[in-house]
């Protein structure tokens, strides 16, 4: 236990999950826990960084939890837990807050779309985003962090302070290795597909649940923006759709994009998006199961989201102290 490396990542509680999320982020969650020592948090308080109805972001947070274990995490190998029942989290993100400089965050894309998205609500929280999740990060020492290829500049961002840290008061942080999956870490929208796929899309069919319902993937795979060239190859710059669903369908049963042209040769792109469908549906049958129970077991949420923070607060106690010591915070 002692020697095994520290995985940390989070979810923002800001709907419900797409996937997108699963096969950026989830997917890896589940795989790395029989090797890793994971904790994974649900992001609450990054969430507050876009306004919310405060019942909804409280359901939101439910939701991913049940998600993380319908989807396959297990409570009793993987430490999870809600961000803002570990008050760790809101302590060491105000100390970063000072060991980052304005110049990095403006840099940062995220902020720059969502401030271009929420044109009348550019809080000082959006802007300092990173700084909150780099101290979700070096809270646990955590060596690898899996995450989509949208979260890789605030991991690298996360590495620059911590090393800032260490060279300032001497060795504190680990620093952190981002881990972004050679395949799926973007998956683009099925409406827009030049543009990642997102739970807070508002574009109609552009985005597939986890909750949809079989029917419904189903019908949005059908309507996917294509290509009037009728093959299926992998041209990202050229066929953009195809390639989205290409991609979807390689990850889902683990074959190659070669194998996906392969198999669709000579067939056109009804087949392909039904095959697709058909593949995302299968993949998603047990997790429909296990999520529905979930949600229906408020009492079993509870308990381990409890003790979820009880553990994982012991382990960001124990790296807050040390850095509260060496900047003399007393
Ligand atoms: P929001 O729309 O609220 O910004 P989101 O759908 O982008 O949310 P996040 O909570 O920001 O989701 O991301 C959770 C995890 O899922 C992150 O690791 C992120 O990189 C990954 N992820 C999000 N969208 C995608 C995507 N389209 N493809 C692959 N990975 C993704
Ligand atoms: N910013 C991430 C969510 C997140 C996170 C983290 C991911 C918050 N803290 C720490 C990895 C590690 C997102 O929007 N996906």
């Amino acid at each position: 236990m002692e020697d095994k490396k520290v995985i940390l990542s989070g979810i923002q509680a800001t709907g419900n999950l797409t996937l997108g999320n699963y096969i950026g982020a989830l997917k890896n969650f589940v795989r790395m826990q029989d090797e890793f020592d994971c904790n994974y948090m649900i992001a609450n308080m990054h969430a507050l960084t876009v306004r919310r109805d405060p019942a909804e972001l409280k359901e939101n947070t439910l939701k991913v939890l049940a998600t993380y274990i319908a989807a396959g995490i297990d409570p009793e190998k993987s430490t999870i837990f809600v961000q803002s029942q570990v008050r760790e989290h809101a302590e060491l993100g105000w100390v970063l807050d000072c060991y980052t400089y304005m110049g990095e965050l403006n840099r940062m894309t995220q902020f720059k779309d969502k401030s271009a998205k929420h044109a009348d609500n550019i809080n000082a929280g959006l802007y300092t985003y990173p700084s909150l999740m780099a101290g979700d990060i070096l809270l646990y020492q955590a060596d690898i962090v899996p995450t989509g290829e949208d979260q890789k500049q605030h991991v690298e961002l996360t590495r620059d302070i911590a090393e800032r840290f260490n060279k300032l008061y001497g060795d504190t942080f680990k620093i952190p290795e981002p881990y972004i999956p050679k395949a799926g870490a973007r998956i683009m929208g099925l409406q827009d597909p030049t543009s990642k796929m997102s739970k807070s899309s508002t574009i109609p069919n552009d985005t597939i649940l986890l909750v949809d319902t079989p029917e419904d993937i189903m019908k949005k795979v059908k309507k996917a923006v294509t290509d009037s060239e009728g093959v299926v190859k992998y041209d990202v710059a050229n066929k953009p759709g195809v390639s989205n669903l290409m991609t979807i369908y390689s990850v889902i049963n683990n074959i190659t994009l070669d194998d996906v042209e392969k198999e669709f040769e000579g067939k056109g792109y009804g087949d392909f998006k039904t095959a697709v469908a058909e593949a995302i549906v299968k993949e998603l049958e047990p997790f429909h199961k296990k999520y529905n129970e979930l949600m229906n077991n408020r009492e079993y949420l509870e308990k381990i989201y409890t003790e979820g923070a009880k553990k994982a607060s012991e382990k960001a106690s124990k790296t807050l102290r040390l850095v509260y010591e060496k900047v003399g915070l007393i």
